[in-house]
């Protein structure tokens, strides 16, 4: 899956060519990952492109940057405007949006505090994240032999470039073995969350999802799921969830910008209920769309 470029991307204030977006390769961030992200969507509809929630995603940037003693060089409101301006700069009617913050060239070694940080914004055409089927079929996944991020090591709740060295250690292992994705455990032996997506279960027609202690990222997508969840009348816990029971919910589910609400269809190749997408998951993805 190679990128489809798009005319421009924002670097800095300035709107530069795809091509010339360039950083140096002594950037503190090549060196240390000091990186912050966010996934946004910008969805077709009929009023026009619209993204979803777009100010919390800004926001949850700023707060990333925080927790490393650092400020983004532009408010919230001037990244929100420059984010529209730049899907129509590229003419897009719906895109991924890829904002990322990063401690830039002037010096070298840890302690980052005399870098820059520099930020740029991309756009493009990110289709079904975890393959065609995904969404109406789900997927096959396994439990990571990697663990989750203790939040006294990396906090979870910081999008850092370099939380997901362990996202990508998942990621691979998982794919290798034959899944689709992996899902960590916290330090505790709990469900975590996936390599890059939040996870929802349902047992007797209550929803759970594990909660902040479990080293999840504050998925604004999970957030929209417990909205939605609880607007449909279903109960919702924020819980720490065993193990075991991702052998034995009647349903599983992924949430996140990029799978949107996918469904899990086994897990260690023992069947989530029947196999397939259940009830409470299809109602909830289409509340969401
Ligand atoms: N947990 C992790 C670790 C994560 O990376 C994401 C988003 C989520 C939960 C869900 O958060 P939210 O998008 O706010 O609902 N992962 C992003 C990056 C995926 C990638 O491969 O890159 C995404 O979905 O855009």
């Amino acid at each position: 899956m190679a990128l489809q470029k798009t005319k421009y991307i924002w670097m800095n204030g300035e709107f530069v060519e795809w091509d010339s977006a360039k950083i140096h390769v002594l950037s503190h961030v090549v060196h240390y990952g000091s990186s912050w992200f966010e996934g946004i969507r910008a969805y077709k509809t009929p009023k026009g492109t619209a993204v979803f929630r777009l100010k919390e995603h800004m926001q949850r940037l700023a707060k990333s940057v925080k927790i490393y003693r650092g400020q983004l060089p532009y408010e919230v409101s001037e990244l929100i405007e420059s984010t529209k301006e730049l899907i129509r700069k590229n003419e897009l009617e719906s895109c991924y949006i890829r904002p990322v913050a990063y401690r830039g060239y002037e010096d070298l070694g840890v302690y980052p505090l005399n870098c820059p940080i520099d930020i740029s914004i991309a756009t493009w055409h990110w289709g079904v994240y975890l393959g065609k089927e995904a969404l109406e079929q789900g997927v096959d996944v396994c439990v990571s032999s990697w663990q989750r991020l203790h939040n006294n090591s990396l906090p979870s709740i910081s999008k850092a470039g370099g939380n997901y060295l362990n996202s990508q250690l998942i990621r691979m292992e998982a794919i290798q073995n034959g899944y689709t994705e992996g899902i960590g455990l916290d330090h505790n032996g709990n469900v975590s969350e996936g390599s890059g997506e939040n996870m929802f279960f349902v047992i007797d027609g209550v929803i759970y999802t594990p909660g902040m202690d479990s080293s999840i990222l504050e998925g604004i997508t999970r957030s929209s799921t417990i909205t939605i969840a609880k607007q449909l009348g279903y109960e919702v816990k924020e819980i720490s969830i065993p193990r075991s029971i991702l052998y034995t919910a009647d349903e599983i589910f992924f949430t996140g910008t990029a799978v949107e609400i996918t469904p899990v269809r086994s897990v260690d190749r023992i069947k989530v209920g029947d196999g397939k997408a259940g009830p409470i998951t299809k109602s909830i993805q289409k509340a969401f769309y």
